[in-house]
């Protein structure tokens, strides 16, 4: 069984203009993130991949693809979470079919679930199928709150073998990592790598990675080592560049970035808006700026 641990990029998926998936492109981000980013492994169908805008064959197509590309170069984890519950047992068989490494799965939102319902969520996603699951806790987009004595419960289920804690409360992180210290923890938050890494997270997934690698390689490797001042400073310059990113548009950023290196990293999925000249423009000032 593949060890999870290590730096996951939160793959992208490459859109046409008219929304359809861009096969080409998304399986050039792919390798970029194998071949030059050297990531441990790949997160797909994540916030970062549009996930929650797609169709359920989509997501399966998009699941096929990056397997197909990625093969065993990379630990493959399938993000199959969704409030169609019957969708994310489908997909979390259909991943574990196609050889991905673990599963995970974000808290079911928009609804005020109980935890008991949460419990039965990933019970359920899980049960059928011979996989790992990592709860996604994201509870700034979900609104979904889980507590220590709450994660024990869903950790008593032995599939259940982590959590990535896309959270900023470093409290709740450091207990967590108490309470839990054979559960597996990734940081969520690329600006916050370092005092996560301090923490004693066993990894992190984050959508930058695809243009940042280098750094957060920098980041997570000198703070294990102790040196943190060093890696400060390239944190520093990393949250510089997230700060850049997140005010001219999270993703379609990464995507310009990535197009300046001429990769088909593509368009947005509607709602998203399409590029405006002015955001493209910015983008080329700020790979002029930090690449
Ligand atoms: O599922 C996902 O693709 C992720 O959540 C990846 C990751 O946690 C990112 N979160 C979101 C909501 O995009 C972060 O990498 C985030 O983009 C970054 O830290 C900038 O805030």
């Amino acid at each position: 069984m593949r060890d999870l641990k290590g730096l996951y990029s939160a793959l992208l998926c490459s859109f046409h203009e008219d929304g359809t998936i861009n096969e080409k492109g998304l399986r050039q981000i792919i390798r970029h993130n194998i071949d030059h980013n050297k990531m441990d492994g790949l997160y797909v169908g994540g916030s970062t991949g549009e996930n929650f805008m797609l169709s359920t064959e989509e997501k399966k197509r998009i699941f096929e693809i990056a397997k197909d590309e990625a093969k065993d170069d990379v630990t493959l984890i399938a993000q199959v979470g969704s409030i169609n519950l019957k969708e994310s047992i489908e997909l979390a068989k259909f991943a574990t079919d196609l050889g991905y490494d673990a599963l995970s799965a974000v808290t079911p939102f928009y609804y005020k679930f109980s935890f008991d319902e949460v419990r039965h969520y990933y019970e359920s996603i899980i049960s059928d199928v011979d996989n790992r699951m990592i709860i996604y806790f994201i509870p700034f987009l979900t609104g979904v709150n889980i507590s220590i004595p709450q994660f024990e419960k869903l950790f008593a289920n032995k599939k259940i073998v982590g959590v990535k804690f896309t959270q900023g409360d470093f409290y709740l992180l450091e207990r967590m990592r108490k309470a839990f210290p054979d559960k597996l923890i990734f940081a969520g938050f690329d600006e916050m790598l370092l005092p996560a890494t301090v923490l004693g997270i066993d990894g992190a997934i984050g959508s930058t990675y695809n243009v940042n690698a280098a750094r957060a390689r920098q980041i997570y490797e000198l703070t294990r080592a102790n040196k943190i001042s060093e890696a400060l400073e390239v944190q520093h310059i990393t949250n510089d560049l997230i700060t850049d990113i997140l005010d001219n548009g999270l993703y379609g950023t990464i995507k310009l970035l990535l197009a300046e290196q001429g990769i088909e990293a593509g368009c947005c999925r509607e709602p998203m808006k399409p590029y405006t000249p002015e955001m493209r423009a910015r983008a080329k000032e700020i790979y002029k700026k930090y690449f």
